[in-house]
């Protein structure tokens, strides 16, 4: 009887063909209820005795179909797991991801470049904060507190003191203090704010590079021969300057520099894409410098400006509206 239910057994596990298929036998032979309990239960009705042989051999009947249900479910799982494996095959002609490799934005371009050009002169990169004291940003470019050119440069304040500065000059203030009288050369870029209205050639956050060279025998030549070669070298070497009287307080003489470009029509035309001048004695002299020994020059240009005439850009907005089309076309522009 047992040796039957053993072969019966064996023969369903080696049959059953899923996992489900091999838990239904178990529970037929093993569960509580199941043949193997029964023939346990048969033992009353077995001589004293033989009760002890019955036991040990009902016994290992169980273990023979315990161990054959592990192996079955073993391969069982094996099996279903190679079938998953081979369902997900990959496959490697189907196309990768695409990963999006960013670029340079043409505003930073063209400030690399312009660095590139300054240290390779003899100039230091000089920076200032864009939160700045109306001290550094007005006074001590000789801009008093009533002064009426500060309204030429509105801006946003956060306290009475305290504003987004609306030009790189304070820059120059900074460093005169910090260089304690001796001479100086530097080019700061950066950020500025006005309360200008935003329109193709103007934004209320724009950047310059400001320019300040302070040396006892600078001349206003000095400045010119800077700017040309600035100028040539962004636009190439047959743009020529034209510097036009201005007023700004910080220089005495002042300038605005314009350049010149070919007009659709053949004739030459003129776009201004700076101011400049000769340090203001007074700036000189808050500054710590005595105006009778030094001389400088300074210049503040500004970075959308000459990016729309290198570029040919239309509209100064496009700088700042992070559409892509736009964009992709400065990937690896620079120079
Ligand atoms: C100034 O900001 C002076 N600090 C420049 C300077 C420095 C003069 C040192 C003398 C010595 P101005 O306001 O003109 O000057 O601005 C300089 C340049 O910034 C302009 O020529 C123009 O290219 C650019 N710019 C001015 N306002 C805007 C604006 N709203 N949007 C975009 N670019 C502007």
């Amino acid at each position: 009887m047992i040796d039957t239910l053993k072969k019966q057994a064996l023969e369903a596990i080696l049959n059953a063909e899923s996992l489900e298929q091999l838990d239904e036998v178990r529970v037929r032979y093993l569960s509580k209820k199941g043949e193997v309990s029964l023939l346990m239960g048969k033992l009353r009705d077995i001589p004293q005795e033989e009760r002890p042989q019955f036991g040990a051999l009902v016994n290992s009947l169980k273990e023979t179909i315990e161990l054959a249900l592990y192996q079955k479910k073993q391969g069982l799982e094996d099996q279903a797991l190679w079938v998953a494996l081979s369902k997900e095959k990959i496959d490697v002609t189907l196309p990768g991801y695409q990963l999006y490799q960013g670029g340079v934005h043409p505003l930073n371009q063209v400030i690399e470049d312009m660095e590139d050009l300054f240290v390779g002169l003899g100039f230091e990169v000089a920076t200032g904060p864009e939160l700045e004291n109306d001290h550094y940003n007005f006074e001590m470019m000789n801009l008093d507190k009533d002064h009426p050119a500060r309204a030429m440069q509105d801006s946003f304040y956060v306290d009475e003191n305290l504003l987004l500065r609306t030009h790189t000059s304070p820059v120059q203030a900074r460093t005169m203090l910090e260089k304690q009288g001796k001479p100086l050369r530097i080019i700061c870029p950066g950020k500025v704010y006005r309360r200008d209205d935003d329109d193709p050639t103007h934004s209320h956050q724009f950047m310059q590079i400001e320019g300040l060279v302070i040396d006892e025998s600078i001349t206003f030549a000095n400045l010119k021969d800077s700017l040309l070669t600035m100028v040539k070298h962004l636009f190439g070497p047959e743009r020529i300057i034209r510097l036009r009287p201005s007023y700004f307080p910080f220089t005495e003489p002042s300038v605005e520099v314009d350049v010149s470009y070919q007009k659709k029509d053949g004739t030459l035309g003129w776009i201004e894409i700076l101011g400049a001048g000769q340090v203001h004695p007074n700036v000189l002299k808050m500054g710590g410098y005595d105006p009778k020994k030094f001389r400088g020059f300074a210049f503040g240009v500004g970075v959308e400006r000459i990016t729309m005439l290198k570029y040919k850009i239309d509209d100064i907005r496009h700088f700042y509206t992070n559409d892509l089309r736009f964009l992709n076309q400065f990937k690896g522009a620079s120079k």
